[in-house]
């Protein structure tokens, strides 16, 4: 028996404003009883996400002396999930620490781009390299455009039909995790949805979201997050993703209501409550 909070390995960004990276995994899975160990990447002054030049500091350097730090003191890790990454190198690194801790729930968020785009950062080499990444996971957790991205097609606008979203899932476990979170998806039914696939189970699932016309940086980070803690919590796929879709809805709507700039972020301080209730989950349904 775990006589402690389950720990995450958080390899990430520590963005200062802007609500995503470090900034909400942190408060997030602290909210859920999990106890998170920033492993930070870089620190910046805002995301780069349309807040003009950002102040950046790389901090690579410090990855492979902090495994070994670890390593020196026997710390143990339940979970290793990393997202946002800045260079090469740091994939590089990632991989060091998914290899250094091979019996923790090793979680990748394939962070790389949104509507159809790769964020500016993420070159195609970048982009490739996060493939590798994908293959040692026990979880991905792309949106649309990223799962493109992995699976070497082109993104198109439009709304999938339920085969095809099952193919996508399917291909993107291929490439290594038995388990798939694919979020954002609009389906041909005219539904958004956030949908999950277990290869040892064969069952593909969706959550179907509400609409809200507008799209806030660090809501990937946010449900990622949720998901980790409501796994390593005991939750069943299907339930820790309709937590992490509930969850996202409260502060998306939350924050919509506001009307406030869109580039910083959702107000999870007014909705991290939300996370330490109990909750029943009856909106999640087979694909
Ligand atoms: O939310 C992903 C993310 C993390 N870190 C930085 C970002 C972004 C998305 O734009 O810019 C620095």
């Amino acid at each position: 028996m775990l006589q402690r909070p389950p720990r995450v390995a958080a390899i990430h960004d520590l963005s200062g404003f802007g609500r995503c990276s470090l900034a909400v995994i942190l408060p997030t899975l602290s909210a859920m009883k999990v106890q998170v160990c920033p492993i930070v990447t870089a620190v910046l002054s805002t995301h780069t996400g349309g807040l003009g030049e950002v102040v950046f500091r790389d901090l690579t350097a410090d990855l492979r002396p902090t495994l070994a730090h670890y390593q020196r003191l026997g710390i143990e890790f339940e979970c290793v999930y990393s997202g946002f990454l800045g260079s090469l190198e740091q994939i590089d690194h990632c991989l060091e620490y998914y290899a250094a801790y091979p019996d923790a729930l090793a979680v990748v968020d394939p962070v790389m781009g949104d509507h159809g785009k790769p964020y500016r950062t993420y070159t195609p080499e970048m982009c490739r390299r996060m493939g590798e990444l994908a293959a040692v996971a026990d979880l991905i957790t792309p949106n649309l455009t990223e799962a493109c991205i992995l699976l070497g097609i082109p993104y198109r606008n439009e709304p999938l039909r339920q085969t095809e979203a099952k193919s996508i899932l399917a291909r993107l476990s291929e490439l290594g995790p038995r388990y798939v979170a694919l979020t954002g998806v609009e389906l041909a039914d005219g539904a958004i949805a956030n949908l999950g696939y277990d290869r040892d189970r064969g069952d593909y699932w969706r959550v179907d979201c509400v609409y809200v016309p507008a799209s806030y940086p660090g809501t990937g980070d946010i449900f990622a997050s949720v998901l980790v803690g409501a796994l390593l919590s005991g939750d069943s796929l299907p339930m820790a993703i309709e937590r992490a879709t509930r969850f996202l809805e409260i502060a998306i709507r939350t924050t919509f209501s506001y009307g406030s700039d869109t580039r910083y972020g959702v107000m999870l301080e007014s909705c991290l409550g939300w996370l330490m209730t109990a909750q029943t989950f009856d909106r999640y349904r087979l694909l």
